[in-house]
């Protein structure tokens, strides 16, 4: 970034309005989107931050069949979810719109249709799967066949989500249409394609001119350019989305991919009469933030599509990160494998930024990275109670006791004094120069520093113990720990704006901006402070075991929905069904059988007589509950010892998905004998 920019656009990516939000999409994109926007606009940099939901393709109408209801449903429904979570969240976006506004499908004809005039669109018939009974083509995810990779019978037209294999619906064996379950037919229909074929040299010339970009970034953009690039269609025949703006176009849309980034323009038009200086001079420096699957889309085809146009600058940075885990397994909505931030607002109310630290500390910048509840925990108790709280907590009690709440005079400066000073007066910039290259984890590790400064500060000059003898020596100590706590209060507000927040009331300041930071004279003798309690508190035991026992819940709940019944056994003929004896008999003792955890051994009345069958279902059912139940029973199993014991027959179970299991009962209280047939 040698040029010098008079503003910046920022914007995040605009995610399917299909679900809630959950921390994978935060750390990837939101928060250090947030954090590094915030940075801008404390430095004095002119900047707006864009973002909202993208509300055409095909997951939204995945969604809606899923739901039953209309795709408009889908996404005001989770327009509305995601909105108010960002919010409550602190992702302080200058617009949060949607790609359903009129003004969003206006710009977007409008580009659609300048590209085409240019005659830079080129047009193609090709045979498409078409759904003759629901009369529609069949989108890749709407059809489905058997993987040539794998052989999974269930792989969708874009991809094997079993072997992860990137397939084209031509590649499926058996394909299938998901709408009606037949064999669809191929139809021929005509589309519009960015030849990005042609448009490969340009891309590359704007790939090379930006060393500067993220490895990882770099790195899928480079593999994708060594392959090759394909004119791509930029329309797609369904019935959701916007229309295409040419004649005889019934049934026809723009490919998802196209309208979604026009939607960062479009929203930035609804936001300011003055868009046209954010997307269109040359002196304004465009930033995306984005989540590693969005990467080619936002480094390749989004450049193509404004280079065709003509009109709009392209990025000068894709800072994407890669994937935030969950407890060392993948984040999947369809799993609810998930932490949705709607829920951790209700349940952790008050405290957005214990998360927005510990995703920001956490955050996959350069690598997949894992959340887990137990570190959450951590952070929060050793990092943010331990060091920044407790620094804090000290500086204002001892204020208060003190110096009854007033700052206290500056006086002499010792040695140390100073050199704690110097050390403060360098972190504003290193902090700034970690942000403005994208290295967030590093700058929020050297906010932090500022804090365990501070502690130090306190730890060594021990203002508990000068104080008995030396006030005015006391107050230089107090005041410098408290002008440290000012300078948290700028500088931690990117990565956590609440505390900063907190802290600025606590001292009675708001007027700071970043400049100030790295100053001793924030605050003057004799302005009064206040103590609000707390800054943090800490994260207690239950708190972890309930989160985590819901994600196990969720990971029972998979379980269930997807386990896979077992194939029926070989044949048999009557004759040797005939030959099982089944009866139904009643349980009249149940005791556990010593040694064992396994083995309940059973009296079972079978109509002649009590017999003892041992059966091993001691983990499932405590003896007393079982007492006076009637049961399904092999009655003329040959006998067998176990644990020294004869077993006269075996009680019949059913084993649920999740491994519990059930007796067989008849549906009424019947005779003790009753043969089964
Ligand atoms: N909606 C994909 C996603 O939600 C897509 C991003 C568009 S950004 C312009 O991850
Ligand atoms: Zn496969």
């Amino acid at each position: 970034m040698n040029k010098n920019f008079k503003r910046t656009t920022v914007t995040a990516a605009l995610i399917y309005a299909n679900g809630p939000i959950h921390i994978g999409h935060i750390a990837g994109c939101y928060l250090p989107a947030d954090i590094y926007v915030r940075f801008l606009r404390a430095t004095g940099q002119d900047v707006k931050f864009i973002s909202g939901t993208d509300e055409h393709g095909v997951p939204i109408t995945i969604k809606a069949k899923k739901e039953g209801i209309t795709p408009q449903e889908v996404v005001d429904k989770y327009y509305g979810i995601i909105k108010d979570s960002f919010e409550e969240f602190g992702i302080s976006f200058d617009i949060y719109s949607r790609t359903s506004n009129k003004v969003h499908h206006e710009m977007s004809q409008d580009i659609f249709k300048n590209i085409y005039d240019k005659g830079q669109f080129v047009e193609e018939t090709t045979e498409q799967y078409y759904d003759e009974k629901n009369k529609t083509f069949l989108a890749d995810r709407y059809i489905i066949g058997t993987c040539p990779k794998c052989g999974n019978e269930n792989a969708y037209g874009d991809q094997c989500e079993r072997c992860g294999t990137t397939l084209s619906p031509d590649e499926l064996i058996n394909p299938r249409s998901t709408l009606s379950g037949e064999t669809p037919i191929k139809k021929a229909t005509k589309n519009w394609y960015l030849p990005l074929d042609k448009m490969q040299p340009m891309l590359e010339k704007y790939v090379e001119s930006h060393p500067e970009w993220k490895t990882n970034v770099l790195g899928q953009v480079k593999s994708w350019l060594n392959d090759g690039l394909k004119p791509r269609a930029m329309t797609r025949d369904l019935d959701w989305g916007i229309k295409v703006p040419l004649p005889d176009t019934e049934g026809k849309v723009m490919y998802v991919w196209f309208d979604a980034p026009i939607g960062y323009i479009s929203m930035t038009k609804e936001l300011t009469d003055q868009w046209e200086l954010y997307w269109k001079d040359p002196e304004t420096r465009l930033v995306n933030f984005i989540g590693k699957d969005n990467i080619v889309f936002h480094c390749l085809i989004f450049p193509a599509m404004c280079m065709a146009d003509g009109r709009f600058i392209v990025a000068d940075n894709v800072p994407a990160n890669e994937f935030m885990n969950l407890e060392g397994d993948k984040i999947s909505t369809s799993r609810n494998w998930a932490v949705w931030l709607h829920e951790y607002l209700r349940e952790f109310e008050g405290k957005q930024d214990i998360l927005r630290y510990v995703l920001a500390a956490s955050a996959p910048e350069t690598k997949d990275a894992d959340f887990t509840w137990v570190d959450f925990q951590t952070r929060n108790n050793s990092e943010l109670v331990g060091i920044f709280g407790n620094f804090v907590n000290r500086a204002i009690i001892l204020t208060e006791k003190n110096f009854a709440s007033v700052v206290p005079k500056q006086g002499e400066l010792t040695d140390f004094d100073r050199q704690t000073l110097a050390t403060l007066a360098e972190m504003p910039t290193k902090i700034g120069d970690s942000i403005a290259n994208f290295k967030l984890r590093e700058a929020l590790a050297l906010m932090m520093d500022v804090a365990r400064l501070g502690n130090k500060y306190l730890a060594d000059t021990e203002p508990w113990k000068v104080i008995k003898t030396d006030t005015e020596r006391t107050a230089t100590i107090l005041n410098i720990g408290l002008q440290i706590v000012a300078n948290l209060s700028i500088l931690c507000e990117p990565f956590m704006p609440f505390t900063a927040e907190k802290l600025r009331t606590i001292l009675n300041i708001n007027h700071l901006t970043w400049s100030d930071a790295g100053r001793a004279d924030l605050l003057v003798e004799g302005q009064s402070i206040s103590n609000i309690g707390l800054l943090f508190e800490k994260v207690e035991e239950e708190t972890v075991q309930f989160q985590v026992q819901k994600l196990e819940n969720a990971k029972r709940q998979n379980l269930l929905e997807g386990k896979i019944v077992t194939p029926i056994k070989e044949e048999i003929q009557y004759d040797d069904f005939s030959k099982m004896d089944i009866r139904i008999g009643t349980i009249t003792t149940a005791e556990k059988v010593a040694k064992s955890k396994k083995l309940l051994k059973l009296t079972i009345n079978d109509g002649f007589k009590d017999r003892i069958i041992l059966s091993g279902i001691g983990e499932h059912f405590q003896p007393e509950n079982i007492i006076n139940q009637q049961v399904t029973f092999l009655a003329n199993l040959a006998p067998r010892k176990i644990m020294g014991m004869e077993s006269e027959g075996m009680v019949l179970m059913a084993e649920d998905k999740d491994g519990s299991l059930s007796f067989i009962q008849p549906d009424k209280n019947i005779w003790n004998g009753a043969i089964v047939a």
